[in-house]
């Protein structure tokens, strides 16, 4: 794949419906004004920007049932999920802007769609400090935006499940999990039963980010859809304040340019999610344009001099 000639969408869904803390609505805006067209432009990529979808306000409300939020969380995702498959459908890679990460449902819903219909193969990348494979009862907050995976794995509820047209939408052949580092203790024994492969940050700091990377791609072919749903808050709190939901230890500058890079060097992403970012808490707009480097590494920015390493 010639990442030269790759036509991207920029979708913007302002959401913070899924999460616990009011602010990442204004991620979109936030990576806009840090510059993610220009900057994805200088790379010689044709990027259309089709501005925010509109969906429902926040409502700001405690959980029902388990679930805060959660008519709003499905309309949210509904709009999400056509709007990326209308992109796919134009043979464009589409780049979610979020919002926060309970946006992985109609996101990945649409992806997984698409590689059905054009028997593709789907490999799913999960950068995240946290597995997202929360349910109602095992929960401790309610907040959706701790749920998309398991939704994605068919435990939720039946508007979210089934937002691809069949479930489970995904299953655990097509993710690896990267970076994680909290994980709530009921989560931690379903995410071993569903049997996710976890690339944690025990795993990283024994072996190495390359190696974890290795291991991550491994078995990818030409009839691979990559898609990369990078959570902000993947990135160490030191260089990535700016989310709702630190948690410290994560990789550092390099070690996360690098596992960009490696996405990168596969030349098959296809899809993308930028999530979780919350301008609300960060300085200065920094998390955004951190946030910003690390995706034009995964769009080919390459820090190597030396000609013919890989
Ligand atoms: N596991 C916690 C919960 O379910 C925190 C989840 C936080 N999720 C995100 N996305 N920020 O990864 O509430
Ligand atoms: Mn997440
Ligand atoms: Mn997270
Ligand atoms: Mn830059």
């Amino acid at each position: 794949v010639d990442i030269q000639n790759k036509r991207l969408s920029l979708i913007g869904v302002p959401t913070d419906v899924g999460a616990g803390h009011r602010g990442s609505s204004m991620g979109p805006e936030a990576l806009r004004v840090a510059g993610i067209t220009q900057s994805l432009e200088k790379l010689g990529l044709d990027v259309r920007d089709c501005g925010n979808i509109q969906g429902p306000a926040n409502p700001w409300q405690s959980p029902v049932n388990g679930y805060r939020h959660l008519e709003q969380v499905v309309a949210w995702n509904r709009l999400a999920h056509d709007a990326i498959y209308a992109q796919l459908q134009e043979g464009r890679l589409p780049v979610m802007l979020g919002g926060d990460h309970c946006l992985g449902v109609g996101s990945i819903s649409a992806v997984a769609r698409y590689c059905r219909e054009q028997q593709k193969r789907l490999r799913v990348l999960w950068l995240d400090a946290h597995t997202d494979f929360n349910t109602a009862e095992l929960s401790p907050t309610g907040n959706i935006h701790g749920m998309p995976v398991a939704c994605l794995f068919g435990h939720g509820p039946e508007a979210l499940v089934n937002m691809s047209g069949t479930s489970p939408a995904l299953n655990a052949d097509m993710i690896r999990q990267i970076g994680i580092r909290s994980v709530d203790a009921g989560e931690k024994h379903f995410i071993h039963e569903a049997g996710i492969e976890v690339f944690d940050m025990r795993h990283i700091d024994e072996t190495g980010m390359r190696q974890t990377m290795q291991e991550a791609l491994y078995g990818l072919d030409q009839d691979t859809h990559l898609h990369v749903s990078f959570d902000v808050d993947f990135l160490d709190p030191d260089i990535a304040p700016g989310v709702g939901t630190t948690v410290r230890g994560g990789p550092n500058y390099r070690e996360a340019q690098l596992c960009m890079e490696m996405i990168a060097d596969t030349g098959m992403m296809a899809s993308l999610d930028i999530v979780e970012l919350n301008p609300a808490l960060d300085v200065r707009n920094l998390t955004a344009e951190i946030a910003l480097d690390m995706v034009e590494s995964l769009f080919g920015q390459s820090t190597l001099v030396r000609r013919n390493v890989k």
